[in-house]
């Protein structure tokens, strides 16, 4: 029957694969992960790493094979053992507490995380109140409120938050924002806070970072032509959150999705072109590994669509230079 030819030669057509570029690892990460290994070969196991280190449980599971223990606090680390703080960074008292107790401790804070931190510090200095555009309970947003006085800082998550905050005109207020959100969210949030309050100061645009950017970037560029975008991520990851939400913004249905088995085959069903993405600490190992899984599933013609180069490294800790 005619009318069945092109569903049979859509099903063996190849499913064309997208895959964005820049994807995964950023700088940070890559920095936190090798602190954490050269911990290990420093001190021997076990290190002791305050929250997980980047969110992504292949990567956690990983160094947990290498000797590495994963805490939420710092009680939890028994006096003498050597402990990391993770990434997204942490409130001023854990160093002080882990400095009191005599602990050997490394800070793998990613440098733009802590360049946050050293801000909201000079503007409370300067006797300004701090608006902090983030989300609420994140650790990177529980770090950051963290290295100031509380009452010194207010958290603000929507453009609506904005319209209900007391402080007047005369009021000397800055932003500061979390490193890993929507661009357009955030834009919209600053455009806000600089409406009603002409007197903010802040940085230029905001503090999201080069790697948050570039992946939604990335995701832009290909979001219109797919039928379906994969982003792997965790669903604490706030940076692989945010691509989820940039693919469905401009009308794309999306998944964010862990390891490959999670692909559920109807997914594909009727779609012909796929994207694929991966947040800033999914490792590229998975990415082949989705990549061998859609192959399981149907034919496919694979293409990397980049929109930036990257070439960003941050130094270690000077404690594990020497
Ligand atoms: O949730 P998130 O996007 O902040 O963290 P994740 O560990 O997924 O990615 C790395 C980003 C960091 C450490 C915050 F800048
Ligand atoms: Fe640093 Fe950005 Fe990576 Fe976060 S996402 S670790 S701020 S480079």
């Amino acid at each position: 029957m005619n009318a069945s030819l092109p569903d049979v030669a859509a099903q063996t057509a190849p499913l064309r694969l997208l895959i964005a570029a820049p994807r995964g690892f950023c700088a940070g990460v890559d920095r936190a992960i090798e602190i954490v290994e050269r911990a290990l070969q420093r001190f021997g196991a076990p290190v002791y790493v305050r929250h997980e280190i980047v969110h992504n449980r292949f990567v956690v599971d990983g160094l947990k094979a290498k000797g590495a223990i994963f805490v939420e606090e710092l009680d939890q680390v028994p006096d003498g053992a050597p402990v990391v703080f993770s990434a997204h960074g942490v409130p001023k008292v854990v160093p002080q507490d882990a400095t009191a107790r005599g602990l050997d401790w490394l800070d793998a804070t990613c440098p733009l995380v802590s360049k946050v931190h050293r801000q909201a510090e000079r503007q409370v200095e300067a006797g300004r109140h701090i608006l902090f555009v983030g989300h609420k309970g994140h650790p990177e947003v529980i770090g950051t409120m963290g290295q100031v006085p509380e009452g010194t800082i207010t958290l603000v998550e929507t453009v609506n938050d904005v319209a209900k905050l007391p402080f007047g005109t005369d009021k000397p207020l800055a932003f500061l924002t979390q490193t890993t959100l929507s661009v357009d969210d955030t834009a919209e949030i600053v455009a806000a806070l600089r409406a009603k309050f002409p007197q903010i100061t802040g940085p230029k645009a905001e503090d999201i970072c080069y790697a948050t950017s570039n992946r939604q970037e990335a995701v832009k560029a290909i979001a219109a032509e797919c039928d379906l975008l994969l982003v792997i991520g965790a669903p604490n990851s706030s940076n692989s959150l945010r691509l989820v939400e940039v693919a469905e913004r401009m009308g794309t249905r999306s998944r964010l999705i862990q390891r490959a088995n999670e692909i559920d085959p109807e997914w594909l069903d009727g779609v012909n072109t796929l994207g694929l993405t991966a947040g800033a600490s999914a490792p590229e190992v998975l990415v082949r590994e989705v990549v061998a899984k859609i192959g399981e599933l149907r034919p496919v013609s694979e293409e990397t669509v980049t929109t930036a180069e990257e070439k960003m490294v941050f130094k270690l800790p000077r404690q594990l230079l020497d």
